[in-house]
């Protein structure tokens, strides 16, 4: 459908506004395309929670500006957040969306559906873990994790780990889950 990414992306730029959150520190690192960005993402998956906290940027990609072997990814693929923080997920190259996975969600949370090359925000409403893939590219290993800290945090930790996946969705959360436990991060 968009047969020029790039120029998307000028569009954005171009049509950026100033209503965007001071970045906290973990935001600061964003390059000028980030900031640059308005805050007008589309909410699909409707207002859980308003937002309170940062703002968390994951990017979509192709190909994988930091190693070309590996195609599909999230950037990053694994985030630590706070409730009330935002998750933007930006369609850096085409083709891509981000959707939660139903089996990997807090108690009494809906989750978010994002449009294949749209951007989507999501405002983190409870502690726990929030799995997501792209669903055109789920098998193909395009996943991530979030864990949001708080009471109940790991609540659905065994049911997270316990989901299943198709192709390489698989291996690559058993990789995540274990970069997750290499980092404590749920502790
Ligand atoms: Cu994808």
């Amino acid at each position: 459908m968009l047969r020029r990414p790039w120029s998307m992306a000028l569009m954005l730029l171009t049509l950026s506004a100033c209503d965007r959150p001071a970045p906290s520190p973990e935001q600061a690192s964003s390059d000028a395309l980030a900031t640059a960005r308005s805050d007008t993402a589309s909410r699909p998956g409707g207002a859980e929670t308003t937002p309170t906290g940062k703002v968390i940027e994951i990017r979509m990609y192709t190909v994988d500006p930091d190693d070309l072997s590996r195609q599909h990814v999230f950037k990053p693929r694994l985030v630590r957040a706070e409730i009330g923080d935002t998750i933007r997920f930006v369609p850096t190259e085409v083709s891509h969306q981000s959707s939660s996975i139903g089996a990997m969600l807090p108690d009494g949370v809906s989750g978010w559906e994002g449009a294949i090359n749209a951007e989507v925000s999501y405002v983190l409403p409870a502690a726990g873990l929030y799995g997501f893939q792209c669903v055109p590219h789920y098998a193909a290993g395009m996943v991530g994790l979030i864990v949001v800290e708080g009471e109940g945090k790991t609540d659905n930790l065994d049911a997270a780990r316990a989901a299943s996946h198709p192709g390489l969705g698989a291996p690559q959360f058993s990789a995540i889950f274990a970069e997750a436990d290499e980092r404590r991060m749920f502790d």
